[in-house]
C-alpha cells in the first residue's frame, strides 16, 4: 500500500517536470523564432511576400487578445448579426490576459466566412490557421483551407502555451500561405421535423450542419421541396452566416422554435409561412447555392417520424443513410 502511494507520488513529480521542461523548452523555441525572424526579414527579396504576410497574419493572432471596439471579447460577438459586428472590423488575436493561446477565441474564428478574414489580415492569397498541442500532437484549433494541393507555400510558426480552459500545453501555432485552392463549401441537411407534434407548418424545421472550418453565407442558399424553392432571409439588413463545424435550423418561424424546442444563435428564416409549400408525408428536399452545390434528400412517411415528437435523422452529416430518431436539432 505505501509502496502503491509512493509510485504515484513519484509519478506525479514526473508529470510536473515533464511539463516545466516542455514550457523551458517553448521558451526558448519562442525566443529562436523571433531571431530567425529577425533574418528573414534581412533576406527578404519579393518572391518572399508569402513570408511577410505570414508574418503579419501570426502577429496579429499572437500579439494581443484582439478586440472590437473598445471590448477585448471579440469571440462573443458574430459575423452577421447584433452590434458590433465582426464584419465591422475586430483585431483578431488569440491570446487570453496570461499570454496563453486561448481556446474561446481559437474557436471564434469559424465565425469568420473565407474571404473576409483573409481581408482583415489584407491577405492576397489563400490562408491557414492552425493550432496543435505538442504533447499529445493533436490539431486542437483550424480556420481556413487545405494546402494540400498547392505547389507553393510558405509558413510561420509560433510556439506558445495553449490554454483550453482546463489544462495548459505547449502548442505550436501554424499560419500558411499558398497560392492557389478548390474551396470547399457543401452545407447539409442533417435532421428533418416534417410532422411536428405540434400541427402547422411554423413548427416544421429542418437542421443543417456546415462542416468545414470558416462560417458560409446562409442566405446565398435556398431550400425547395417538390413544389417550391424558398430563399433564406435575412431580417434588418443583416448578413446571416453559419459558423463552420455548427449547425444552423431552418423554419418559418425563429421565434416558434426558440420558445418550442431551444433557444439558440443560428435559427434562420424562410422567406414565407411555410418551408417548400409545407413539409409532407412524402418529399423531396433540396439545399443548393447557386446551382452547383447541392444536397438531395428523399423521404415518406414510411420512413418514420410521422407525428410522433421523432425525426428523420442522417447518421452522419453525409451519411447516404437516415433513420428515425429522437429529436436532436442544433447537434449532429
Ligand atoms: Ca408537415
Ligand atoms: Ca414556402
Ligand atoms: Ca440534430
Amino acid at each position: 500500500m505505501k509502496r502503491a502511494i509512493y509510485r504515484d507520488e513519484n509519478a506525479v513529480t514526473h508529470v510536473i517536470e515533464f511539463t516545466i521542461a516542455l514550457t523551458v523548452f517553448v521558451l526558448l523555441v519562442q525566443a529562436f523564432t523571433s531571431s530567425m525572424n529577425h533574418r528573414i526579414g534581412i533576406d527578404l527579396d519579393n518572391n518572399d511576400e508569402r513570408v511577410v504576410m505570414a508574418r503579419e497574419v501570426i502577429s496579429e493572432l499572437a500579439g494581443s487578445q484582439g478586440k472590437i471596439g473598445d471590448a477585448t471579447n471579440w469571440e462573443d460577438f458574430e459575423f452577421g448579426t447584433g452590434t458590433p459586428q465582426l464584419k465591422d472590423g475586430a483585431t483578431v488575436g488569440l491570446l487570453n490576459g496570461n499570454g496563453e493561446l486561448d481556446k474561446q477565441k481559437c474557436d471564434a474564428l469559424a465565425k469568420f466566412p473565407y474571404t473576409p478574414l483573409r481581408d482583415e489580415f489584407e491577405v492576397k492569397q489563400e490562408l491557414r490557421i492552425e493550432i496543435q498541442t505538442l504533447v499529445p500532437k493533436e490539431t486542437v484549433c483550424l480556420w481556413g483551407s487545405d494546402p494540400a494541393d498547392t505547389s507553393i507555400s510558405v509558413k510561420s510558426e509560433k510556439y506558445l502555451l495553449y490554454n483550453d480552459g482546463t489544462n495548459i500545453l505547449p502548442a505550436l501555432l501554424t499560419v500558411t500561405i499558398f497560392e492557389s485552392v478548390k474551396l470547399s463549401n457543401e452545407i447539409y441537411m442533417t435532421e428533418i421535423m416534417y410532422n411536428p407534434s405540434n400541427s402547422g407548418a411554423k413548427y416544421e424545421w429542418i437542421e443543417v450542419y456546415n462542416p468545414n472550418s470558416f462560417s458560409i453565407y446562409i442566405t446565398s442558399w435556398t431550400i425547395q421541396d417538390v413544389q417550391e424553392e424558398d430563399n433564406i432571409v435575412a431580417e434588418d439588413g443583416d448578413t446571416l452566416t453559419l459558423p463552420g463545424k455548427s449547425a444552423g435550423i431552418l423554419t418559418t418561424s425563429p421565434t416558434t422554435f426558440k420558445e418550442t424546442y431551444i433557444d439558440y444563435e443560428y435559427v434562420f428564416s424562410i422567406e414565407d409561412t411555410a418551408i417548400g409549400n409545407g413539409l409532407g408525408n412524402n418529399e423531396t428536399l433540396t439545399l443548393s447555392a447557386g446551382g452547383t452545390n447541392k444536397d438531395v434528400f428523399s423521404y415518406t412517411n414510411s420512413d418514420g417520424a410521422d407525428g410522433n415528437g421523432k425525426t428523420l435523422t442522417r447518421d452522419c452529416y453525409n451519411c447516404e443513410t437516415w433513420a428515425e430518431a429522437d429529436a436532436t436539432p442544433t447537434t449532429i
